[in-house]
């Protein structure tokens, strides 16, 4: 069981201007952010962070929403990180994620979710290191 998991606030929920309550969700559940930047990802780094989607349907389009504007990259630290936040975060589809959780809170369709959280600790440690050195990292 990992202590850390990796988050970005997409497109959209920057746009909308959700930085702020989103971080204060983070926090007030007991996450520790060891890491952040705020960067807009080329199409081509994209399509490499969600390689494992490749060939689904909605592959090329959550590649273009992704690098369509800036998004905040974070490393989070808590016990059991990846599951306790995959619980703050809520269901893929904002429509179906219980209410109070960020998704719910400032997602508006499948696609424009307000957030990513790593699914296992072994992606969380690759996708912690596809963003940050051992020089931006604090955990
Ligand atoms: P999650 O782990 O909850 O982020 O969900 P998935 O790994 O199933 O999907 C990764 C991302 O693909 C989602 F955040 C949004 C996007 N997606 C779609 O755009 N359409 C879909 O039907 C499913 C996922």
């Amino acid at each position: 069981m990992g202590n850390i998991t990796f988050t970005m606030i997409k497109p959209y929920a920057v746009e909308k201007q959700c930085i702020g309550k989103i971080l204060e969700s983070i926090n007030a559940h007991g996450f520790e952010i060891v890491a952040m930047k705020m960067v807009k990802l080329t199409k081509e780094q994209a399509a490499s962070f969600y390689a494992i989607h490749k060939g689904r349907p909605f592959y090329d389009d959550l590649v273009d929403f992704m690098s369509s504007g800036p998004i905040v990259a974070a490393i989070l630290k808590k016990e059991n990180a990846v599951e306790a936040y995959r619980t703050l975060i809520g269901a893929t589809d904002p429509a179906k994620a219980a209410e109070g959780t960020i998704r719910a809170m400032c997602g508006t369709d499948i696609q424009r979710n307000a957030v990513h959280g790593s699914d296992s600790d072994e992606n969380a440690v690759r996708e912690a290191a596809f963003f940050f050195s051992m020089l931006e990292r604090f955990d």
